[in-house]
Formats: structure tokens, sequence, C-alpha cells
């Protein structure tokens, strides 16, 4: 029999001291979303919601239609369910707050917005912290993520190994299809955006990248760090957005993009740094923080940490 969300979560319960009747609740409000969502990105050509929503977001960023209708979504979601606290996501300038306890929700309506009119895999980013939303990665309580590719599958982790269930499109259940995901202790392939090699702030980072293409690794980027991040968990590898000239601390955001992948990617046997340090141990200090990622299989990290040790 088919295990569902819902069931695999109250089946936890017993293991995992933190996973009370609230996060269960509210994990499954998140999953009701995201079906919601992906309902839309499947019909966005026909609903009319492609495009640009004609303005841009606190990061200076153009906003797609699409992001403001699923962060409308998850949004109302959450402030309805009664179990959060405080709210951040990357298309609020502000942090929603809601009460002085219960769970503090980041989230990421639509990564990869650039990929959505031209229907290549796009997601939806959750990290779930006790109280407030402005704690290193390290105290995430969940965390993960919704890929809508050919199939939607969502990612979890509730701090004891990751975990993956595909929603199935008859019976609109999240199953379990994915029992167990390890990351390969070494991979094959690398990611990163090779366009903005010359803005790279460190000369290890281009020689590590050299070096990779020595081993005979491959290059994979989509550009939707939700679909890079799934390969890389699947497949093994490494995935990097660095520091560059532009964009000093890289430019993935901590809170809803950074902490939450550099969870799963750990707990999946997986290493993640910022360069300095693991990317979990990081302490925020703003909602919309940036912060440089290096995550992937053990071997090409700390190969990676070499490099820019040099
Ligand atoms: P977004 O949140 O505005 O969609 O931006 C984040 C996305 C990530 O999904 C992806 O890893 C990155 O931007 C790609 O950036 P670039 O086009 O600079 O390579
Ligand atoms: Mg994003």
């Amino acid at each position: 029999m088919a295990v569902t969300l819902t069931s695999y979560l109250f089946d936890k319960k017993k293991e995992i001291g933190h996973l009370d009747d609230d996060l269960i609740i509210l994990i499954n409000e998140i999953a009701s979303a995201t079906k919601e969502i992906s309902a839309k990105v499947r019909k966005a050509a026909l609903l009319n919601v492609l495009g640009s929503a004609g303005k841009t977001n606190v990061q200076g960023e153009e906003v797609q239609k699409l992001d403001e209708l699923a962060n409308e979504i998850i949004l109302d979601t959450l402030k309805k369910c009664g179990k959060v606290s405080q709210i951040a996501s990357e298309e609020m300038e502000d942090k929603v707050v809601l009460s002085n306890s219960g769970y503090a929700v980041a989230y990421d309506p639509l990564d990869g917005s650039s990929n959505i009119d031209v229907n290549v895999s796009i997601g939806t980013i959750f990290s779930i912290h006790k109280d407030n939303v402005l704690k290193p990665g390290r105290e995430q309580l969940a965390a993960g993520y919704v890929i809508y590719g050919s199939g939607t599958i969502m990612v979890l982790t509730l701090g004891r190994g990751v975990v993956g269930f595909t929603l199935d499109p008859e019976s609109g259940n999240y199953l379990l299809s994915h029992p167990e995901i390890r990351l390969k202790e070494k991979g094959k392939i690398y990611s990163i955006n090779e366009a903005n090699r010359d803005k790279w702030v460190q000369e290890g980072l281009r020689k590590y990248v050299d070096f990779l293409k020595g081993e005979k690794y491959t290059l994979r980027y989509v550009g939707s760090m939700v679909a890079d991040v799934h390969r890389t968990l699947l497949k093994g590898g490494v995935f990097i957005y660095p520091a560059d000239k532009k964009n000093t601390s890289g430019k993935l955001r901590f809170l809803y993009e950074a902490s939450p992948m550099a969870f799963l990617i750990e707990q999946a046997g997986g290493l993640s740094t910022t360069g300095e340090k693991s990317i979990l141990d990081v302490v925020p200090e703003k909602l919309h923080q940036r912060v440089p990622v290096i995550i992937g299989s053990k071997w090409e990290v700390e190969k990676c940490l070499e490099f820019l040790a040099e």
C-alpha cells in the first residue's frame, strides 16, 4: 500500500521528538498549497499567468505573474492554518508577524522564475523554525522543496534523513516514492553558471572547475536551484553559486534558498559551505541576506575547499 505524506508524518512522530501535531498540520498545509501551485504551473499558458507582473521585488528582480500567485497561495495558507508565528517570503520585503510563538516559515514561492515561461522545472522552497525566522540553518525543524518538473515531487527533511513524495495526479496525494535519499560520496557532474567565470572573485574556483574538467566531469546547469539541487541529491556532484564581482555575497538568499537546501544536502550525507564554514552555521542578520553556496557530494565539496584555500 502506498504511504501518503500524512501517514508518513504520523508514523515518524514516535521517532522524532520535535514532530508534534502542529508541525504535521503545518507541513500538510504547505503540501496542499503546493498542489494548488502545481496545478497553476501546469495550466499557466491557459490561465494567462505567464510573463511579467510589471514590477520588481525587494531584490530588484522582475516579478512574474506566477511568482505573485504562488506567493499568495502559500501566504494565505500559512495565515489561516493557525500554527504559524512568523512568515518570510522572497516576494515580501518585511516578515509577517502573527504571534510570539509557533512555527516560523521562510519560503521562496516559485524559485527559478526565469524558467517559468519556457516550461522548464521550477520549484517552491520552504524552511521551518520555532518562533522566529531569523535563525541559523542548523536549528531548522524541517525543510524541503517541491519541484514542478515532469512530475511534482516534494523532498523533505525533518532532521533525520531525506525522503521524497511524488504527487499522484489521480488521487491528489503525495505518496512516498523516495524512502531514503542519500547522496553519493562522489559524483560526475558540476553545476555552476560558468558564464560568470571572469567575474568570480576567487582564482581557486576557476582552478577547481578546470580540475573537474580534467577529471572528466560533465556540466549541468538548469538555472533553477530546485532542479539543480534535485539532480545533485539524486545523482551526486556539486552545485555552486559563488560570490562574484557583481554579487559579492553570491546571488542566493540565505533564509529560503541556501539554508533549507544546505539542510537537505547535509541530511542526505553531503556537505555545504560558504567557502568559510557550513552554510548551516551562518547566523543570519537580515531577512533577504545572500550567501555564497557550495553544496553537494562530500568529495567534491572538500576538494573545492582545498582549491579555495590554496
Ligand atoms: P529567483 O529566486 O529569482 O528565481 O532566482 C534564484 C535562481 C536560482 O533558482 C538559480 O540557482 C539562480 O537564480 C540562477 O541564477 P543565474 O541565472 O544568475 O545563473
Ligand atoms: Mg528564488
